[in-house]
């Protein structure tokens, strides 16, 4: 064996070399990596004993890209092309032998090897779409001479992990071989090729598949058109399609100079940097201060949930879609039927969209029981979630009873919104094995989990929870208890202003524009009609004494109705409504305000600064562990635009002292709604940013 560097090793196996790279935690490529791949297949390809070149990765993949954390500055030598180019003009086969995820980069390399084997459980990607770039190292050029335009552009606009079986159908890797075998496959079948003298075609002279898409542009129109919801406000996916269009129309090393010009632009854009920080805002978001790696976690094997409404349902679908059984309680068979019933007939709609298959819809239904009694069915469940009514009565009565039924050591959560959680733990005797688990709704479908941490939740608890969050595919963020946590404490803000933007002049539709246009996928009052406006409202107790009021008295209660603050055709389109207006118009009469023309700046100020300052107070008095963690809340629950990071982000490319002077200014006019946290004050005095909270 020859060490080529650190993180590189050069063995022969009989007549084939294999180069093995070692860099955890991903084999990214970082410089060592290059140089180590560079000098490895320069030994090997000059080696007269190798007769062909296998490349394996140790650890739990092959290369998962290009060095993140490399970006913004100036890549050292040997670029990643030089090694590229060694392995493809290589005279000796090149195999790449991929288990775990080869992704971005590591694919491109791949694809500049002559073969490519897989174990079954190996998954393939060009992710770089969702750090706001597209695949610098010819991936747009490569990829639709393997897999064909058309799957290329669903493949890098989506970043999807392709599973190995269908990389195989699609050309993407030669051979499958066995699980836990990949290295003896892989020497095999180089030995093979080898053998039998196979022909070293390179994929950028592979032309058929481009050529057949040349002179169809239609491909490209309606690939765009089909997605143009989803891309909305995105620059990454454009690029990508455009490469593909180079491919399909350009001579390869013309595509290339297309690929390297859009990455470049991509690369020093806002977008890309908002995107790579939510990389890394995400995986930080996993780590807790003071929870020791070793602390030790509960096994979670089987889990009880209070409520089959809404929220109680979709809580249960995520542990039963991993595998975890799941009992849910409620008190009546009737609600409990028509729970259950929904849940099914969620999985049957998932079904007939391909989601998953009909013995998928059996198995997870079959992991969903149903219950009418706490006593019965909770002795023996590792967690209990209530999702019940909000009312801090109910919730303590509920926890009083579940201390007295659940084993101990079993987590009891509440799925409260923002209750006192430290109240609700008083009334048990452990209140260390309490903890809030904020699911958003639809539960089964928001990726944001916020898990609130009371005075006596144990580092046990926490972890378990973090841990388990992750199983069930959810994105975590520890927030401490307060008034609506992080996200709806936040919220709070902008729907405060949203609402007297109304009353000073703007309108709903002119709100939510500035907001959809900012990035959200809908503004405050298009949400209101998609709920529902009575959500909460009680006829009885209406009394026409807000705008909210009048419209559901009138029946125009969203959506369902056919009309909310909008009105709405048959297709659900919105359109501004004259009577919302007149009912707005008649309270600001009746307010004896004069209503002004707002400017769109001072919509978008006065909804999003005062977010930020009530980020910062959050983090004043540590509800949050640091100010990336505000932005994975408000990215993950609340549709904050991805490419603007969230905003905490946001907040420091507008500038920490502007937001400041806005909102000082504001205060001035507007009162002390805009006062800006001491600790806001500070940060600016002190020239620093968001990100350093
Ligand atoms: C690219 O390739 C551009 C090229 O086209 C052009 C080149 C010229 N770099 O996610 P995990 C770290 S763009 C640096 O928790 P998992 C990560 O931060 C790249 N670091 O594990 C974490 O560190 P820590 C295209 C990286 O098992 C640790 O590894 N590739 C990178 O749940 C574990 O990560 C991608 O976009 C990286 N590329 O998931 C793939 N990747 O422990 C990005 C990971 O300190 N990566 N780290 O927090 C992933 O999707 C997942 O990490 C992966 C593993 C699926 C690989």
């Amino acid at each position: 064996m020859t060490a080529i560097n650190a993180v590189t090793d050069l063995t022969l196996d009989g007549d084939i070399a294999v180069i093995t790279l070692n860099s955890p935690p991903v084999n990214a490529l970082s410089a060592a990596v290059r140089q180590g791949l560079f000098e490895g297949f320069k030994a090997a390809i000059a080696d007269p004993a190798a007769k062909a070149i296998v490349l394996i990765c140790e650890g739990r993949t092959f290369i998962a890209g290009a060095d993140i954390t490399e970006f913004g500055s100036a890549m050292a030598d040997p670029q990643l092309a030089d090694v590229q180019d060694m392995m493809e003009s290589s005279t000796k086969p090149v195999v790449a032998a991929i288990h775990g995820t080869v992704l971005g980069g590591g694919l491109e390399v791949a694809l500049c090897a002559h073969y490519r084997v897989a174990v079954p459980s190996a998954k393939f990607g060009l992710p770089e779409v969702n750090l706001g770039l597209l695949p610098g190292a010819g991936g747009t050029q490569r990829l639709p001479r393997v897999v064909g335009p058309e799957r290329a552009l669903e493949m890098m606009t989506s970043g999807r992990h392709v599973p190995a079986k269908e990389a195989l159908s699609g050309g993407l890797t030669d051979e499958l071989v066995e699980e836990g075998k990949l290295k003896e496959g892989a020497i095999a079948f180089a030995r093979k090729v080898a053998a039998e003298n196979r022909p070293l075609t390179k994929i950028r002279d592979q032309n058929a598949k481009v050529e057949a898409a040349r002179g169809k542009p239609e491909i490209f129109a309606d690939f765009r058109k089909a997605n143009a919801r989803k891309f909305r406000g995105f620059l990454a996916p454009e690029y990508n399609i455009q490469c593909i269009e180079a491919a399909v129309n350009l001579p390869f090393d013309e595509g290339m100079k297309v690929e390297r010009k859009l990455f470049n632009e991509l690369m020093a854009g806002s977008q890309s940097a908002a995107q790579r920080y939510t990389f890394f805002a995400e995986r930080q978001a996993q780590k807790i201060p003071g929870i020791a790696d070793d602390t030790p976690l509960i096994p979670i094997k089987k889990v009880g949930v209070i409520g089959a409404g809404t929220m109680g349902g979709g809580i249960a679908m995520n542990f039963a879609n991993a595998g975890i059984p799941v009992v849910i309680v409620e008190q009546k068979q009737e609600p409990l039927d028509k729970g259950l019933g929904i849940i099914r007939k969620n999985y049957e709609r998932t079904a007939s969209r391909g989601g998953i298959t009909a013995a998928q819809v059996e198995e997870r239904c079959a992991l969903i029981t149903g219950s009418l009694s706490m006593e019965e069915s909770f002795a023996d469940v590792d967690l209990v979630i209530e999702a019940v009514f909000e009312r801090m009565d109910i919730k303590k009565d509920i926890f009083a009873k579940l201390d007295a039924i659940c084993k101990p050591g079993a987590i009891l959560a509440t799925n409260t919104s923002g209750l006192n959680i430290d109240e609700i733990a008083s009334v048990t005797k452990r209140p260390e094995s309490v903890i809030g688990l904020h699911f958003f709704s639809p539960a089964n479908v928001m990726k944001l989990l916020e898990i609130v941490r009371a005075d006596h939740t144990s580092d046990s608890v926490i972890a378990t929870s973090m841990k388990l969050a992750k199983q069930i595919g959810k994105t975590a963020v520890l927030v401490g208890v307060c008034p609506g946590f992080v996200g709806n404490r936040i919220l709070g803000q902008r729907q405060r202003e949203a609402q007297k933007l109304v009353m000073e002049g703007a309108m709903p539709w002119d709100i939510d524009r500035v907001l959809y246009d900012f990035g959200f996928p809908m503004g405050p009052f298009a949400m209101s009609d998609l709920a529902g406006l009575d959500i909460g409202w009680v006829k009885e107790k209406s009394n026409g004494e807000s705008i909210r009021d009048v419209l559901c008295e009138a029946d125009r209660r969203g959506q369902k109705t056919g009309a909310g603050y909008y009105d709405y055709d048959e297709n659900r389109n919105a359109k501004p409504s004259p009577f919302t207006e007149k009912v707005i118009n008649d309270f600001i009469v009746k307010s004896g305000a004069n209503p002004r023309k707002i400017s769109d700046e001072e919509i978008l100020e006065r909804c999003i600064f005062p977010m930020i300052n009530e980020g910062v107070k959050i983090l004043e008095e540590k509800k949050a562990i640091r100010s990336s963690d505000i932005d994975v809340v408000w990215q993950n629950g609340y549709g904050w635009p991805v490419y603007r990071g969230g905003p905490m982000w946001y907040g420091d490319q507008v500038g920490p002292d502007k937001v400041l002077a806005k909102m000082q200014d504001f205060q001035a006019k507007m009162g002390d709604a805009f006062k800006p946290s001491p600790l806001l004050e500070k940060l600016v005095a002190d020239g620093k940013k968001f990100s350093d909270l």
